[in-house]
């Protein structure tokens, strides 16, 4: 029997930018409970919202004041008792985001933590004296850049903080703050949550002797000491422990690494059920060399039992969109690109927009930056002595904000996301990347997408079915993938020239049906005469069972 979510496509949603039912400019749970039926003609069986617990939103909801309330600029927890009954009635699962990592330096533990040295919750966080020369207690960076301590002049001690300096790392070593956080594990598991995907997860445990982290060849921090330290798969596997005594329940870290090697360690050695494969999801141009070696490692060195997910698109990157741009080519690799996240072995997660095209947002000056990742760019490079125009080039290039703008529901002001001017700026208004066209559009990439989900929802082979055949020749990614009597050929070019698809693996098997990303009309069998596939096409082909 396999589980559910290894069968379903996710959709990833921003809430504060995805639909504003209230009209104060910022999206909320009413809003996404009023595009569920937009979702399921999409097909997506599994959505993943981010933070919308109570929280100042330094971080978007990545610094949470109250695990258990709803932030009033995202509703309430009837809304949100609404919204999960509402995805169930149209069968699609809501996982939820979890920061166990650090809570907002408002958070009542922390208002105490900070109150005193022997106050009763002072180890629930990270406090350390400074070093003999009074700096911080070591060289440890915050990834979103300065020093990852923060001094408080009250008692004297530094903080420990990964991230902004609002948000405030927890002290995992502490079992009261354990039992504390399972707590909120199963408050939200009594709601009715499907499961869970965890925030930095590798970076619960740290190394308590606090020896500095070195310096790579590049001139950057090597951040040895931070994360992924001793005792790490314990603390994870008893989180995974407590969400599956609710059963069926789907357990997903974001280990914060693009290295494979690390990620097949948690994956293989820990009980989660899958972790964000950045390995290929981050990438940053079309490198279909690349994308080869990572699917055949993948292929390679998981078990059975552990699925890789699928995405090239989330609310911390540019969108995949921009980021494999080849001037007038978007859509077509867009195409090529969706057509591997939908048809490959693995747990796809659609990143909301991407089903239209939605595009990088570039910031113009400073004040148009919302993410915190990204003015701290900024001001990190005006503290360097660098003028505006640089620090702005240096903080773009870190900005969240590129892929954080308004869904583009209609082609009206504000994109129908909002009747008031929405938090963050909305994209380019000039462009067709928008829903309510393109649902209207046979051919459009929503289409496409819609057609690439549903057939994956309709064919166990392309849910559960290994690789009979994986390849890599010329500009050609293809595989086939099998389950039981069925299956399918995948043909993939990631050129910008046409190719010619060396049709052997195809010999004396019967074509059923035959897809292309590009060509509307295919006729059948066609493919087998004429094995020519245009720049970027994509060529999904269904043989014919008992053929073989
Ligand atoms: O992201 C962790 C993480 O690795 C990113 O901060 C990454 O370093 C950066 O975005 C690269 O551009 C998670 C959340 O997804 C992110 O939104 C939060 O800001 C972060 O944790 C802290 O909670
Ligand atoms: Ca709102």
């Amino acid at each position: 029997m396999t589980s559910w979510w290894k069968e379903i496509v996710f959709y990833e949603i921003y809430i504060p930018s995805y639909f504003d039912s209230n009209n104060d400019g910022i999206g909320d749970l009413k809003g996404i409970g009023q595009k569920l039926d937009y979702l399921k003609e999409l097909g997506v069986e599994g959505i993943w919202l981010t933070p919308f617990y109570s929280s100042p939103k330094v971080d978007n909801g990545y610094d949470i004041a109250d695990y258990y309330q709803v932030d009033a600029d995202y509703g309430d927890m009837a809304d949100f008792e609404q919204l999960i009954e509402a995805a169930h009635d149209r069968g699609i699962k809501v996982i939820v985001d979890m920061v166990l990592n650090h809570t907002s330096n408002q958070h009542e533990w922390f208002r105490e933590s900070k109150k005193s040295r022997d106050n009763k919750k002072r180890d629930w966080y990270i406090w350390e004296p400074s070093t003999n020369n009074d700096g911080p207690p070591n060289n440890w960076e915050s990834f979103f850049g300065g020093s990852a301590w923060e001094y408080d002049s009250m008692t004297g001690e530094y903080y420990y903080n990964a991230f902004a300096k609002e948000q405030v790392d927890l002290n995992w070593s502490n079992e009261n703050v354990k039992e504390a956080v399972f707590d909120v594990l199963r408050f939200w598991l009594d709601k009715g949550v499907d499961g869970f995907r965890l925030d930095v997860i590798n970076f619960l445990t740290l190394n308590r002797k606090f020896t500095d982290n070195p310096t790579n060849n590049v001139g950057e921090q090597d951040h040895l000491y931070d994360k992924d330290q001793e005792g790490i798969f314990d603390v994870i596997n008893e989180v995974v422990a407590i969400t599956k005594e609710y059963g069926d329940k789907f357990v997903l870290g974001e280990v914060g690494s693009d290295e494979f090697n690390l990620l097949e360690k948690y994956m293989n050695e820990t009980d989660l059920d899958a972790v964000f494969n950045f390995n290929i999801g981050s990438m940053e141009t079309l490198n279909d060399k690349k994308l080869f070696r990572e699917i055949k490692k993948m292929d390679s060195k998981l078990s059975e039992i552990n699925l890789p997910t699928l995405f090239f698109g989330s609310h911390d990157m540019p969108r995949h969109y921009s980021r494999f741009s080849n001037l007038g080519n978007e859509e077509k690799i867009a195409r090529l690109t969706s057509t591997f996240l939908l048809t490959a072995k693995g747990i796809p997660f659609l990143y909301f927009g991407e089903e239209i095209g939605m595009q990088d947002f570039i910031a113009k000056n400073i004040e148009e930056i919302k993410d915190v990742q990204g003015s701290t760019a900024y001001h990190i490079a005006k503290e360097s002595g660098y003028n505006d125009k640089e620090a702005l080039k240096r903080a773009n290039k870190q900005n969240r904000d590129k892929s954080r703008t308004p869904m583009q529901w209609k082609n009206e002001k504000y994109f129908g996301f909002s009747k008031n001017e929405p938090w963050i700026n909305c994209g380019d208004t000039s462009n067709d990347s928008i829903a309510d066209l393109q649902i209207r559009d046979d051919r459009s990439l929503w289409h496409h997408y819609q057609y690439l989900i549903q057939l994956r929802k309709n064919e166990l082979t392309l849910q559960v079915g290994n690789y009979q055949m994986l390849n890599s020749e010329n500009s050609i990614i293809s595989y086939e993938r099998k389950f039981e009597q069925s299956s399918f050929m995948i043909i993939l070019n990631f050129a910008d020239d046409d190719a010619e698809y060396n049709t052997r693996d195809l010999v004396e098997k019967e074509i059923e049906h035959v897809y292309s990303s590009q060509r509307f009309e295919m006729e059948e069998g066609s493919v087998l005469n004429s094995f020519r596939l245009l720049p970027y096409e994509a060529i999904v082909i269904k043989m014919n069972k008992g053929a073989h």
